[in-house]
């Protein structure tokens, strides 16, 4: 290995080396310190220059040794069974066997179509099995006494099973009317096989047997209402002292005595909706045709965050009455001002189901005909002039107009995006 140069957030590794050798100085130590005698002023300053440098190199060495010290007390792994060079170098295993994953895709579908293609469709079904995911090194179920990070290597599984139907409806009626409908259904849930989770790990805290965007909270039981309550609460592992009448009672899911991030629990859905809907239904009449199309999903949980006083960045939201002394039974804590309470604090305040069902698309055109005389007198082919709307309105439980879809970690800041509403008054033409 190379002769290696510390970064300059590590103590140096090798200690610098002496002016002079100790040993040297004991077996002539009149040389070196007995200056006394040493009649001549320019030798006495140049042998004290001498000792005096010494002293100083031998004191930076004594520093240098005692940064050693601490680096390999508040860090002992870095030192086990690595040379020094490595201990400099190394803060990762690299694996020369890390490869692509694989997937194994099975899929079986049916089209089908009856009463003389008045209904048509096709269900799917479909299973993929993916092994050899990497897994980061530090997800791994490696011991910090390892000695460095363990190296990124593939042994994940994920198994996504679910299936896709569709049905379309077409039907004339006389020579003015024809009615349709296009609906699907798609259902698609995937599952971590294996993830290197560490075997005793409690079944909540491993990845494993869970949805891959599976939503964690902690979550909150009720409100404590006097201090008495609140001094009786679990303590928090941080800013426990900011507690207030009206917050929430965080349930101690492992019952250790202290609220923390290992209290961070499976809560609801994926924040990727299971199921998903479309359906759009149309009637034509003569030269008119409508349509509207609701699209909707269900089984998702998502976050949305109102930080409406709270800690220090506020927003302000509706989100109905809070807590007080005398309405002990709101729904919002107690707002605060310039004090932060622990994260935990929250609870599962911001969970919602993220179920909704979307009127996405409306439209209303009229199709003038060919033989319209105007049409061809102004020297068009066809007219079609048409009003229509988008995302014109939504049930749900979440507190706004959002998709459930959204990138990011699941914060709601990241991804979320309000839903524009929109509407367009338009023509095609042809010439
Ligand atoms: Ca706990």
């Amino acid at each position: 290995m190379a002769e290696h140069t510390p970064r300059p957030d590590q103590p140096r590794l090798r200690p610098a080396p002496l002016l002079f050798e100790p040993a040297q100085a004991a077996s002539d130590p009149e040389h070196f310190f007995d200056l006394e005698s040493i009649e001549d002023p320019r030798a006495l300053l140049e042998r004290a220059t001498e000792l005096t440098l010494a002293f100083r190199a031998a004191a930076d060495r004594a520093t240098e040794f005692q940064a050693m010290a601490a680096a390999q007390l508040a860090d002992p792994r870095r030192f086990d069974r690595l040379s020094t060079a490595d201990i400099a170098e190394r803060a990762e295993c690299g694996n020369p066997d890390v490869h692509w994953e694989k997937v194994k895709k099975t899929n079986f579908g049916i089209d089908y179509s009856f009463f003389k293609g008045m209904v048509t469709g096709k269900a799917d079904f479909f299973r993929d099995r993916r092994t050899d995911i990497l897994i980061l090194g530090a997800n791994r179920a490696i011991p910090s006494y390892f000695g460095v990070d363990a190296p990124v290597a593939n042994l994940g599984i994920v198994e996504n099973k679910g299936y896709e139907l569709e049905l379309a409806f077409n039907k004339r009626l006389g020579q003015n009317w024809r009615l349709w409908a296009n609906l699907n259904y798609t259902h698609a849930k995937d599952k971590v096989i294996e993830a290197d989770d560490a075997q005793l790990l409690p079944e909540y805290q491993k990845r494993a047997n869970k949805q891959i965007s599976q939503s964690y909270s902690y979550v909150s039981a009720g409100n404590y209402n006097t201090w008495d309550e609140l001094y009786g609460s679990t303590i928090h592992d941080n800013n426990d002292g900011q507690k207030l009448p009206g917050n929430y009672y965080i349930i101690d899911y492992n019952g250790d005595g202290i609220i923390d991030s290992k209290d961070n629990i499976p809560y609801g859905f994926p924040s990727n909706p299971q199921n998903t809907y479309n359906a759009t239904f149309g009637v034509d009449w003569k030269g008119f045709s409508l349509f509207v199309q609701l699209y909707g999903v269900n089984n998702v949980t998502r976050q949305v965050v109102f930080s409406s006083l709270a800690g220090q960045n506020h927003l302000v939201y509706n989100e109905g009455s809070y807590w007080s002394k005398d309405n002990p039974n709101a729904d919002v804590p107690l707002p605060r001002w310039l004090s932060t309470a622990s994260g935990y604090t929250s609870g599962n305040r911001y969970m919602y189901d993220g179920s909704y069902i979307r009127l996405k698309n409306a439209e209303l055109a009229y199709t003038f005909e060919k033989s319209k005389s105007f049409i061809k007198r102004i020297g068009m082919e066809s007219l079609r002039v048409y009003v229509n709307g988008n995302n014109l309105y939504v049930w749900t439980k979440m507190p706004d107009d959002r998709e459930s879809n959204f990138a990011g970690t699941g914060w709601a800041s990241q991804g979320a995006y309000p839903t524009v509403k929109r509407f367009n008054i338009g023509a095609n033409i042809t010439f």
